[in-house]
């Protein structure tokens, strides 16, 4: 289907109905429950300003106040799902006219995560996956998985209190800055045990412009190619 102006501006109502949140966090196939481990957002809204602090973990998320740390082994697979509403059937995970990459960004704290802000150059890369063919996106995935992903945490890390920083980029309304959607959940996690590795970090805000090809893209000319936004994945 070929999407023009004025068919985007008349889904927009629709599509905004179908925004979604993190929701769960999953240690090593185990389900942790719903909205634990997570600094939730006050609504399903997404973030527009890369240049806001809102863009670190989302609205009112520069606290962990009253959230709890997962406790994890470095190496451990953490996986992320997402949700339009609060509820896990129903409905797709993700609307599919949400389309875009996944990415996941670790972040460590000087002492708790609870108390950290993220802010300044501390994130690093660990996950992400884009325009996989033409047309169909890893956002795609995520929906026909029932909104998760999954990431390992490097075993190099080195012990400690982290931010886990997921994040979607919904690009259905991306052709000019604002536009583009960013979906935000950070996990807090402790990491037990690790190394001692000194991966390359980023801020968030900071790492992403507007005029990023991968935050303002048209998807719907047949896009061939996309430019994930923000630095390399760091693997460990
Ligand atoms: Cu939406």
């Amino acid at each position: 289907m070929k999407l023009t102006t004025a068919t985007v501006a008349l889904l927009a109502p629709v599509l905004a109905r179908a925004h979604f949140t993190l929701q769960y966090v999953w240690a090593n196939g185990v389900d942790e429950g719903y909205n634990n481990y997570v600094r939730i957002p006050p609504n399903n809204s997404p973030v527009t300003d890369v240049t806001s602090t809102d863009l670190t973990c989302n609205v009112n998320g520069l606290s962990g106040a009253g959230v709890e740390t997962l406790s994890v082994a470095a190496g451990a697979n953490l996986t992320l799902e997402w949700h339009q509403h609060a509820q896990r059937v129903g409905e797709d995970a993700i609307s599919g006219g949400h389309k875009g990459p996944v990415l996941v960004y670790i972040a460590k704290a000087p002492s708790t995560a609870a108390t950290f802000d993220g802010q300044g150059a501390v994130w690093t890369k660990i996950y992400q996956s884009g325009l996989l063919s033409s047309g169909t996106w890893a956002t795609d995935v995520v929906n026909s998985n029932s909104g998760k992903h999954s990431v390992v945490l490097p075993a190099s890390l080195p012990a400690g209190e982290y931010l886990v920083r997921a994040e979607i980029i919904a690009l259905h309304v991306a052709s000019t800055y604002p536009g583009a959607q960013f979906y935000i959940g950070c996990a807090q996690v402790k990491i037990t045990s690790g190394g001692s590795a000194s991966p390359p970090k980023v801020a968030l805000p900071g790492a992403y412009h507007g005029s990023d090809p991968g935050i303002t893209v048209n998807i719907y000319n047949n896009l061939q190619s996309y430019t994930i936004p923000g630095p390399a994945v760091w693997t460990g």
